[in-house]
């Protein structure tokens, strides 16, 4: 009984090892790639695809906020071989040495990026050497257009920010639901903006005077969040936000499909005295372990078919300029996707913040959200 139970014992330690031998040799040939992009980012399919392709398994992972990004990247080994940190965040992280520069021989498709935008991205990343642009979008309002006929007459247009930063204007919109992006970055600067303050004010005084402004208009404030919004305005959930450009028009995207259910139409509105253009870029972290499998997932991102089906998915303008043929012309012509000069000349971007601003924006941030 003890011989035959030793002997299966030893037989089962053998099983184990040569089992585990094998899945080691499987692990060992299996290409990863660790994604952490934000959420609501990536159009269906794009991942499966490459996958397909290239046999090499995307570990997706999504975050909504800079923030979230820079502190699990600042502390180091996070695991993620492409990131998707916005430009003003990619600025100080170059400084703080926590990317990698891109060997841009492994990216042969980077010539199809748009000279626009990669002039624009120089400003943070100068020549451009850690960074490819992603998608760029603005900051602006979303809203429900039944309801703002409803509260506000049929011929009412939202069009600027006085809709939002006026309290008596907002507290219109509380009872169908009001909410504002969980990012200090975005709002204060639309606020700066709207109070005649440089919106890239680093000054304590003009910072104090963008988050009294909010702190005014947060009792009517459902929510500070910076993604659930897309679902809660697509189904009626809420009517009014301050939110990014591309997930607003995914929302209106989503209540066109689900017309019969939910006829529910959105607008989105770049407000008339200005808004902030972002830029989000790939990057590669400097401790990344599948860098090869990193290049490879940005060279297919960078596809001109690839970056079209993510712009018409995902209603921002894709940083690859070739791509713009396939486009789909109602996206490409949509003024609030690819804005024209006029636009343009209205919108304005942010730099990086030193850390004693950026601990101040933090800590006025808490206080309006908190009240305290
Ligand atoms: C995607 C939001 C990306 C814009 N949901 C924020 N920079």
């Amino acid at each position: 009984m003890t011989k035959v139970g030793r002997s299966g014992f030893r037989l089962g330690l053998a099983i184990t090892a040569a089992v585990s031998f094998l899945s080691q040799a499987a692990a060992a040939e299996e290409r990863v790639v660790n994604f952490y992009n934000w959420s609501n980012y990536i159009a269906p399919g794009v991942l499966e695809a490459f996958t397909k392709e290239t046999g090499i398994k995307v570990v997706y992972d999504t975050f909504d906020a800079n923030e979230t990004l820079e502190t699990r990247l600042m502390a180091g080994k996070s695991g993620y071989d492409v990131v998707v940190p916005t430009a003003y965040f990619l600025q100080r992280q170059i400084k703080a040495n926590i990317f990698q520069k891109l060997d841009k021989s492994k990216l042969p498709n980077l010539a199809n990026a748009w000279p626009m935008v990669t002039k624009h991205l120089a400003t943070y990343d100068p020549g451009n050497v850690y960074a490819a642009n992603y998608m760029w979008g603005t900051t602006g309002i979303g809203y429900n257009v039944a309801k703002v006929k409803q509260i506000l007459g049929p011929d009412a247009k939202i069009d600027s920010w006085d809709i939002v930063f006026k309290p008596e204007n907002l507290a219109k919109f509380k009872d169908c639901g009001v909410h504002l992006l969980d990012s200090a970055d975005d709002i204060f600067p639309a606020a700066l903006n709207w109070l005649g303050l440089d919106p890239n004010s680093t000054k304590q005084a003009d910072l104090e005077k963008a988050a009294e402004a909010v702190a005014k208009v947060r009792p009517s404030v459902r929510k500070f969040h910076s993604s659930e919004y897309l679902s809660a305005l697509a189904t009626g959930e809420i009517c009014f936000v301050v939110g990014w450009s591309g997930d607003i028009m995914q929302a209106r995207a989503r209540a066109a499909e689900a017309k019969n259910s939910s006829g529910v139409e959105i607008g989105y509105a770049i407000p008339k005295e200005g808004a902030q253009m972002f830029f989000d870029n790939l990057a590669i972290p400097a401790d990344a372990k599948n860098v090869n499998e990193a290049y490879e997932l940005i060279n297919y991102l960078y596809r001109p078919e690839v970056a079209a089906k993510n712009a018409d998915f995902l209603s921002y303008a894709s940083g690859n300029l070739a791509s713009q043929k396939l486009v789909d012309p109602k996206i490409l012509n949509d003024k609030n996707i690819y804005p024209d000069e006029a636009t343009l000349s209205k919108l304005f971007v942010i730099t990086a913040r030193e850390p004693a601003t950026q601990r101040i924006i933090n800590r006025l941030w808490t206080k309006v959200k908190t009240g305290r």
